[in-house]
């Protein structure tokens, strides 16, 4: 572990995961400097926070001071770490950690871990839920929004962790190394800041570098850039699968899930059981069961735990039924993939909202289904042009400059029994904050064509 007292720490970015390790570190007796690029009119909630505690505040961008004395800099998750700055810290030998780098050297609970372009929110919760029913004093936390700094005073050794760990986040490891790890799958993310595919895929492949026997990695098996990575582990690894009969691992035959692990009893399930919409949900669950059997959870508790479980706030949510038309909340729907596996949950006629920021991946990947299922497309955000050029020929298009005026179109051309989905494909920043603000709105937006307020 680095001893941090009397160092001088420089953390980058002031949002959740910045002030929780700046905090943190402060605390262990480090000297602390956070930096921000945004003005201090824009971080006044934060700057009071910090008011009392003895940290360094520079706003407004990132300048050499990042660079004077400095032991340590620790990246916050949304900060790339090819700036020219950053460039000349390693040039000068400065190590440069993710905040998850750093949380896991001062943690000491083993920590189970959830990567994947998509599903690693509904995994997380679902383990988190699956190991509290059953007695584990559990902790869910990570890119599911609470950063895991903030676990390091509140947890210890009997603690397990579930944390959803992001590419970002995984960018700047080092020692981080969980007990069980867990890819999902594989899919064009993040393009503008990994740069290509391969660079994505790197970064995820560094949640398990450091695994070693006693550890465990659990893989998609029919995700073939998923499955493959099996060959660079130095754990042992666990195969999930929904199309195909396993020989050994959790897979679906028929109408059942069904686990065949070596030593243990078979788990057995049938599928129709699960409450949780879709052929990606599915996965999710099988994901999670292995998970469960690992750590030998008890089956009354499992079958219990996933027979309930109905999914995470801003992801297929169903929102309100308003004359007959359903309005689903996915605005945890960020990327292309993840509004391709909404469209393949719905058989009713679908009128789509998507767009908000471009993560520079094609949007034709959903050509079929939007010419099979989509019945509208309404775009917003900085995107639409791009999304109305690669799918507007498939299905009529309104253009819309923000939420409100895409809930109330939507609402005016759908009929009895057509769903209205949330699911844009995008990032939200260009418009909110993140993608719970996007999906807290749409909700409201919602709420208020219910009452007949628009
Ligand atoms: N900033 C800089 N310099 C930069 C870029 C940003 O100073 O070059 C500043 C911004 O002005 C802002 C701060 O950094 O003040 C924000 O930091 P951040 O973007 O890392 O946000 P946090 O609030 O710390 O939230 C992060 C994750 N955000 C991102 O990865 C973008 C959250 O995931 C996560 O929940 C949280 O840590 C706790 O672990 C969000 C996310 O969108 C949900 N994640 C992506 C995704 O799921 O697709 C990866």
């Amino acid at each position: 572990m680095i001893n941090f007292k009397d160092k001088k720490i420089v953390v980058i970015g002031m949002g959740r995961s910045g002030i929780s390790v700046a905090r943190l570190l402060n605390n262990l007796g480090g000297h602390v400097f956070l930096s921000d690029s945004k003005n201090a009119s824009e971080l006044k909630s934060e700057i009071r926070d910090l008011k009392n505690e003895n940290i360094e505040l520079e706003t407004g961008g990132h300048t050499e001071k990042i660079l004077r004395n400095t032991d340590l800099i620790i990246l916050s998750p949304g900060v790339p770490s090819d700036t020219d700055l950053l460039k000349v810290a390693s040039g000068k030998n400065i190590p440069v950690l993710s905040e998850v780098e750093i949380a896991y050297q001062l943690l000491k609970s083993p920590i189970i871990a959830v990567t994947g372009t998509n599903g690693k929110t509904t995994t997380t919760t679902l383990i988190g839920e699956i190991l509290k029913s059953s007695g584990y004093k559990t902790e869910v936390a990570g890119n599911i929004g609470n950063p895991l700094s903030n676990l390091v005073n509140k947890t210890d050794k009997d603690n397990l962790i579930v944390a959803e760990i992001s590419s970002f986040q995984l960018e700047n490891i080092d020692k981080f190394k969980p007990w069980i790890s867990l890819i999902l799958n594989i899919t064009p993310d993040h393009l503008n800041r990994h740069k290509d595919l391969e660079g994505y895929i790197e970064a995820k492949k560094k949640i398990f570098m450091n695994q070693e026997k006693e550890d465990f990695l659990v893989l998609n098996a029919d995700d073939p850039v998923v499955s493959r990575m099996a060959e660079e582990a130095k754990c042992k690894v666990l195969f999930f699968s929904r199309k195909k009969e396993l020989k050994e691992g959790i897979f679906v035959k028929g109408n059942e899930i069904i686990s065949i692990l070596n030593g243990l009893p078979s788990f057995k399930y049938p599928v129709a059981s699960l409450k949780i919409p879709g052929p990606h949900n599915l996965e999710n669950a099988l994901a999670s069961i292995a998970v469960a059997l690992l750590c030998k959870v008890d089956f009354d508790v499992l079958i219990k735990v996933i027979s309930e479980f109905t999914g995470v706030e801003h992801r297929l949510e169903l929102v309100d039924e308003v004359k007959g038309v359903r309005f689903i909340n996915d605005s945890k729907a960020t990327n292309v993939d993840s509004a391709l596996k909404a469209l393949e949950s719905f058989n009713k006629p679908i009128i789509l909202i998507a767009g908000g920021r471009d993560k520079g991946s094609p949007y034709s990947p959903l050509g079929s289904l939007v010419k099979e299922k989509v019945k509208a497309l309404v775009l917003l955000g900085e995107a639409k042009d791009k999304i109305k050029s690669e799918l507007g020929n498939y299905t009529k298009v309104y253009m819309v400059g923000d939420l409100k005026e895409a809930v109330k179109t939507s609402f005016s051309s759908a009929e009895e029994g057509d769903i209205v989905l949330l699911s844009p494909a995008c990032s939200s920043y260009d418009m909110f904050d993140n993608y719970e603000e996007r999906g807290k709105e749409f909700k409201r937006l919602v709420m208020q064509i219910a009452r007949g307020y628009i």
